[in-house]
C-alpha cells in the first residue's frame, strides 16, 4: 500500500508489478536526461550570444534532432508494448477467482472444485470495528484470498455498475463491467495482504469499497479452499430443510437424467444409422447416375449432329473431327512434357520458402534478443520465480489430489 509523503511506485508485490517499476525507472531516466539536456540549452541559448550561433540551417545538426528522438522513442515503446502485451496474457491459471462488484461491497467466488460454489461478501470496516494496526478505509471483513507464487486468474464482472478492481502494487487494475468478463493473471511473490481501492467512479460510496487481498502459502490455501468446499457440498446434498428426502429426491432425480441421456444417445444413434445406411447411399447413387446419363446424352447428341454434317460437307467436318481430336492428344503430349518443368518450379518455389523461413527465423531471432533486452527483471530472479512457481503448483495439485482420493 501507499504511505504518507511516498515517491514514486509502491513496492511491487507480483512479477508485474516488479516490471512495472522496471519500466517507470526507464521511463524517468529519459525523462530527466531529456528535461536536463534541453533545459540546459535553453539557458545557455538565452544566456550566450554565441552560443547558437551554428544552429540555423545546420543539415547535420537537424538529422540528429530528428533521428535522435526517434530513437528515444522506440526506446520507451518497446518495453511498453511487451509489457501491455504481458499483462493481457492469463496463460495457464491453476484456480480462478471470480470477482463481482457491487455497489458497494465486492463479491468472491470459488467455483471451480467439484462443482461447488463457495462465495462471500467484502465490506469495508467501519472505523469503530477497527482494531489496532488496521488501516482506516482499507480494512475488510472478508479478504480475498490467493495463493502464493501460483497463477491465479481472476475473473471480474459486476452486477450494477462499472467498478474496477485493483491492486496498484501488483499492478493490477481491471474494469468490472456489467455483461462482461474480464479476466486478469494475479500471481503474488510473497505472503501477506495486499490493498487496493475501486478505480471507477460507481456512485456515493465509490470510496468505501475497498480491495483486500490475502496472499498466503499454498497449503494454506488448498485446506481453507478445500474445507470450505466440502463445508458447501454438505450443505447443498442436506440442506434446505428437506434432510434425508432431500437428498433421496436429488438421487431419483439424478438416476431420472441420466437415464433421459441414454434414451438421447440411443435416437442419435438410430437417426446417424438411418443417414448414413439409407440417405447417403441413395443420394450417391441418384447423383452419380443423372451426371453419367447426362453425359451420354451429350456426347451421343454431338457425335449426330457431328454425323449429321459430316453427311452434308465431309470435307468440313473431317477437318474439325482431327482438329479436336488433334487437340486432345496435344494437351496430353503437353501435359507429359510439360510435368518436368513443372516439377522444376515446384522445387524453385520449395527453395523460395525455405530462403523466406530462414529468414523468418533470422527474424524470430532478432525478436527474441529485443524480448530479452526489453526486460526490467533479471534472468536469476525469473528462474527463481519459475522454479516457484512450478514447485507451489504441483504442491497445490498434490494436495486437491490427496484431498480427493482420501475422501473416496
Ligand atoms: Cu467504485
Amino acid at each position: 500500500m501507499g504511505f504518507w509523503a511516498q515517491v514514486g511506485l509502491q513496492e511491487a508485490t507480483s512479477v508485474l508489478g516488479m516490471e512495472l517499476v522496471g519500466l517507470h525507472d526507464h521511463m524517468m531516466f529519459f525523462f530527466v536526461l531529456t528535461f536536463s539536456f534541453v533545459g540546459w540549452t535553453l539557458l545557455k541559448l538565452s544566456v550566450s550570444k554565441v552560443f547558437g550561433r551554428f544552429y540555423l540551417d545546420n543539415d547535420s545538426l537537424e538529422s540528429v534532432w530528428i533521428f535522435l528522438p526517434f530513437i528515444v522513442l522506440v526506446c520507451l515503446g518497446l518495453p511498453s508494448v511487451k509489457l501491455l502485451y504481458l499483462m493481457d496474457d492469463v496463460g495457464l491459471p491453476e484456480s480462478s477467482v471470480k470477482v463481482i462488484g457491487h455497489q458497494w461491497y465486492w463479491t468472491y467466488e470459488y467455483t471451480d472444485m467439484r462443482g461447488s460454489s463457495y462465495s462471500y461478501d467484502s465490506y469495508m470496516l467501519k472505523e469503530e470495528m477497527l482494531e489496532d494496526g488496521d488501516y482506516r478505509l482499507l480494512e475488510v471483513d472478508n479478504r480475498c484470498v490467493v495463493p502464493r507464487m501460483v497463477s491465479m486468474r481472476s475473473l471480474v464482472s459486476s452486477s450494477d455498475v462499472i467498478h474496477s478492481w485493483a491492486i496498484p502494487s501488483a499492478g493490477v487494475k481491471v474494469d468490472a463491467v456489467p455483461g462482461r468478463v474480464n479476466q486478469v493473471s494475479v500471481c503474488f511473490l510473497r505472503s501477506g495482504v495486499f490493498y487496493g481501492q475501486c478505480s471507477e467512479l460507481c456512485g456515493v460510496n465509490h470510496s468505501f469499497m475497498p480491495i483486500c487481498v490475502e496472499c498466503v502459502s499454498v497449503n494454506s490455501f488448498s485446506e481453507w479452499i478445500l474445507n470450505n468446499h466440502d463445508y458447501m457440498l454438505s450443505k447443498k446434498l442436506l440442506g434446505s430443510g428437506w434432510g434425508v428426502f432431500g437428498a433421496i429426491f436429488k438421487v431419483i432425480g439424478a438416476i431420472f437424467k441420466g437415464v433421459c441421456y441414454l434414451v438421447s444417445l440411443y435416437f442419435t444413434y438410430l437417426y446417424y444409422v438411418f443417414y448414413y445406411m439409407m440417405v447417403v447411399p441413395v443420394k450417391y447413387v441418384v447423383v452419380t447416375s443423372w451426371s453419367v446419363l447426362w453425359w451420354s446424352v451429350k456426347t451421343s447428341f454431338a457425335l449426330l449432329k457431328w454425323l449429321w454434317w459430316f453427311t452434308d460437307s465431309p470435307f468440313d467436318a473431317l477437318i474439325f473431327a482431327f482438329w479436336h481430336v488433334g487437340g486432345i492428344i496435344f494437351n496430353v503430349v503437353l501435359f507429359v512434357l510439360m510435368s518436368p518443368v513443372k516439377a522444376v518450379l515446384k522445387t524453385v518455389k520449395g527453395i523460395y520458402s525455405g530462403v523466406v523461413g530462414l529468414l523468418k527465423v533470422t527474424l524470430f531471432l532478432f525478436e527474441a534478443i529485443l524480448f530479452s533486452m526489453s526486460s526490467f527483471t533479471s534472468d536469476s530472479f525469473k528462474e527463481y520465480v519459475m522454479s516457484e512457481v512450478n514447485y507451489n503448483t504441483k504442491k497445490f495439485i498434490w494436495n486437491l489430489c490427496e484431498h480427493y482420493n482420501f475422501r473416496r
